[in-house]
């Protein structure tokens, strides 16, 4: 974004579209209270801060477009840091369309998707991770998820990586003096002093790095792959899982082809549930493309639940691809009976 750019004047929707009681639109830049005095009344300029008013927005004729409520925050006390008026109107589509058209007539431009937390990050009002937090709590589906990326938007994460890299700076500083000042004491412990630190850092960066992962987790949930020989009860347990009979049912080996994905909520972890093709010698060639898909979510899991047949001889064990998730075998038809083969294996046993 050029410096130019960066000194418009943006206007957007804040609230979701479709109909509610309110909708709230947001100025945002150096011309915000000039946008919202030609829009209104004149009188935003000299507004009290941070407090509402109630006013109206009015096309160039003099008509009244919306009433609601105006509150001025001028910078750099405000979410982005520039000057900032809100607008919180009738929650009608129609309606707060207007409203915005009105505002981007009188000097704004509309603003493009995530500039005000850019704008905010810009103005060194969040860092990078708590606008990536931001985002997060926006998304966020399960109750863990909204935790996770609250605290990331406190700043948790940012203020971790910030004393990382200050414990290198500070170490790379003795460095550089012991290199340009050869001739001064070194104290002989200041080598074991630096590795100690570096080391010390290292440790945080891989604790950093190994809640990645469960970040991702917590956002896009856990990749649950269910996969077995056909007709073993791989959809039975998906619909269970999710408590409605998604998937087709039968007797039939061979009944799901395409692979079928929903997600639910357990204990506040979200799953990516997904039920594939039975794998086998296929049949067809839509079944071979079928067990395809199999093996491509196969790869892909983060968390792999292998449906077995317990009523059945045990097969050969699947052969997984190396480096395969976490897998957990799913003993299903015990009430037919467990077959001796099965026996001392350990699996989730269900009916
Ligand atoms: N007795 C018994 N039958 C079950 C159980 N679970 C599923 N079934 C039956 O087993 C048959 C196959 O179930 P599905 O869930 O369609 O099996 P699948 O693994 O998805 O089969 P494919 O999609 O063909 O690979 C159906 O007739 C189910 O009603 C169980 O715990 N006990
Ligand atoms: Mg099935």
């Amino acid at each position: 974004m050029s410096p130019d750019a960066y000194r418009t004047t943006i206007a957007a929707i804040a609230t979701p579209p479709g109909m509610g009681a309110v909708s709230l639109v947001r100025i945002s830049g150096p011309a915000a209270v000039r946008v919202a005095d030609l829009a209104s009344d004149g009188r935003v300029s000299a507004q009290a801060p941070r407090t509402a008013r109630h006013a109206c927005i009015r096309d160039a004729a003099g008509r009244v477009i919306d009433d609601g409520l105006l509150t001025v925050f001028p910078a750099p006390h405000s979410y982005t840091g520039e000057d900032c008026v809100e607008f919180s109107g009738h929650g009608g589509m129609r309606v707060t369309r207007e409203v915005l058209e009105r505002l981007l007539a009188c000097g704004a431009v509309p603003a493009g998707p995530g500039e005000f937390t850019r704008r905010a990050f810009l103005n060194g009002k969040l860092d990078l991770t708590q606008a990536e937090g931001v985002m997060d709590l926006i998304a966020a589906q399960s109750r863990l998820s909204l935790r996770a990326a609250r605290s990331q938007l406190e700043g948790i994460l940012g203020r971790r990586t910030t004393e990382a890299r200050d414990r290198l700076l500070e170490t790379l500083a003795h460095l550089e003096a012991w290199i340009d000042f050869p001739e001064e004491d070194i104290d002989p412990l200041t080598g074991t002093r630096l590795c100690a630190g570096v080391q010390a850092v290292l440790t945080t960066v891989d604790a950093l790095l190994a809640t990645a992962d469960q970040g991702r987790i917590l956002r896009e949930g856990v990749h649950t792959v269910i996969f077995g020989q056909p007709n073993v009860g791989k959809s039975s347990l998906l619909n269970r899982l999710l408590g409605c009979a998604r998937a087709i049912v039968s007797e039939t080996p061979g009944t799901t082809r395409d692979t079928i994905e929903e997600s639910v909520n357990l204990l506040g972890i979200p799953l990516r549930l997904v039920d594939t093709a039975g794998m086998r010698e296929a049949a067809n060639l839509i079944e071979a493309d079928g067990i395809q898909r199999t093996t491509r979510q196969i790869e892909a899991a983060d968390l792999l639940l292998e449906v077995a047949d317990a009523s059945s001889p045990r097969p050969a064990a699947a052969a997984l691809p190396a480096g395969a998730a976490q897998h957990l075998l799913v003993l299903n038809k015990l009430d037919l009976g467990e077959h001796p083969s099965w026996a001392g294996v350990a699996a989730v046993r269900l009916s």
